[in-house]
């Protein structure tokens, strides 16, 4: 009778020890393939994120328009501001006579238009300072077709 005991604990300890065993071995190592996975890609998501902010702030141009209409002898604007640096465009319209407009310092002038048309030029205001602009065309800077561009 006592070995018989014996025999069936014996058994009872082996099959509670394969349980035990197969299901240490199985179990865990899948989860833990899954999430490791997850977070790998997250990682990579948030760098792109970070790269692609940092580009929007290194690309900052200031441009600056103005419309400025020439008449016989003037302009409808006499000064212009702009801070150093910007881009600046001047569309230029003509409401009688035969104009142009001219800052020598920056290399900046417009073509010469009759009345009823448009043109315009740009030029990049990079050193500061207080400049003239006038019409070249015959003795409209004398007459008075001029203005001041301040850039500060
Ligand atoms: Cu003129």
């Amino acid at each position: 009778m006592k070995v018989v005991i014996a025999i069936v604990g014996l058994i009872l300890l082996a099959i509670a020890g394969f349980l035990v065993t197969s299901n240490q071995a199985a179990a865990p190592s899948p989860e833990d393939e899954m999430v490791t996975t997850g977070e790998s890609e997250m990682t990579t998501n948030a760098n792109e994120a970070k790269s692609d902010t940092g580009t929007e702030t290194d690309t900052e141009v200031q441009a600056m328009t103005f419309t400025i209409d020439a008449f016989n002898f003037g302009y409808s604007q006499e000064e212009i501001r702009v801070p150093v640096g910007t881009e600046v465009t001047i569309n230029l319209t003509n409401s009688g006579g035969f104009h142009d407009w001219v800052v020598d310092e920056f290399g900046a002038a417009t073509e010469k238009i009759s009345a009823g048309s448009t043109t315009s030029v740009t030029f990049i205001a990079d050193e500061s300072g207080t400049y003239e602009y006038y019409c070249s065309v015959g003795n409209h800077r004398a007459q008075g077709m001029v203005g001041t561009l301040v850039v500060e």
